[in-house]
């Protein structure tokens, strides 16, 4: 198993050399969408496409599933890699962080939080870094398609900032309470960014929250459990913090369908179990 965690995210270390150099001719849209209903960047479709023929090559990967394909991809036996292959693609015509996001399930897909044995993401920011968690949460430099380790990650002990998306017309009147709270309260700086790896990568770094809530029309809000949620929730927990769907860990929520969504929060313990008593 070990071997096949390593081999995964040496896989993807190679696809995000190619993912991030095919960015600038990739920025526009296509007529597609994805079964999120969502439009597709061509960059999508490539990260995509990149990701998923570098993961299913490896012996030890037996399924590959990804927010722009509808099914789940057999690939024999082995562990099921989920990825959302370029989030927060929607900043690319925009010129901010976008990156890539993964979860290794040892379980077949859909599967809970609990089933996954690693986690990480790539933000293709000022330079490509990765983190990956496993037994702890360790960030890389990524060049040339290889990745060097650079150090250990653990939430901060004390917060410092705070980005909810969604529109606050659309938030519940009690989140909207809480951030509200959270504002008046002056100690924390607002770090939204639009895509949820940059944002989480924030709170990895200050210490804080980030999350996206259930919002009017959407009462499980717009991230999607398998591709997101858990895999961002695994990361935040093993580095000392704190996830929940707004009643518990990410990690515990009933994954029912593969493109199923939940509300995300991920941050300080403290920050969540207050958050947690606001929404409950
Ligand atoms: P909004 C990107 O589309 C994404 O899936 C996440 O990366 C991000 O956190 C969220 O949606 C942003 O959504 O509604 O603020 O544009």
């Amino acid at each position: 198993m070990t071997d096949g965690v390593e081999a995964v995210f040496d896989a993807v270390a190679a696809a995000a050399a190619e993912v991030r150099a095919g960015l600038p001719e990739r920025r526009g849209y296509t007529d597609e969408t994805n079964p999120s209903g969502e439009t597709v960047l061509a960059a999508d479709v490539y990260a995509d496409d990149r990701l998923e023929d570098r993961l299913t090559a490896l012996d030890a990967v037996g399924a590959y599933a990804s927010e722009e394909r509808d099914g789940v991809v057999d690939a024999g036996t082995g562990l099921s890699v989920t990825c959302d292959p370029l989030d927060g693609s929607s900043n690319l015509p925009t010129g901010n962080v976008v990156g890539t996001v993964v979860g290794v399930y040892d379980d077949d897909l859909p599967a809970r939080g609990r089933a996954l044995v690693a986690a990480g993401y790539v933000l293709y920011g000022p330079v490509t870094t990765m983190v990956v968690a496993r037994d702890d949460v360790t960030e890389y430099l990524v060049e040339d398609g290889a990745r060097e380790p650079v150090g250990d990650v653990q939430v901060p002990a004390e917060p410092s900032v705070y980005g909810f998306g969604g529109r606050v017309s659309d938030w519940t009147p009690a989140f909207r309470e809480f951030v509200r709270s959270i504002e008046s309260a002056g100690e924390l700086k607002l770090r939204y960014g639009g895509a949820m790896v940059g944002d989480v990568n924030q709170v990895l770094t200050r210490g804080g929250v980030f999350g996206y809530p259930a919002v009017d029309g959407s009462p499980d809000g717009k991230l999607r459990l398998q591709f997101e949620g858990n895999p961002v929730a695994y990361v935040v927990e093993t580095a000392g913090g704190a996830s929940s769907d707004g009643d518990g860990s990410i990690l515990d929520r009933p994954a029912d369908r593969l493109h199923g969504r939940t509300p995300v929060f991920v941050g300080n313990e403290t920050t969540i179990d207050r958050l947690e008593s606001a929404v409950e």
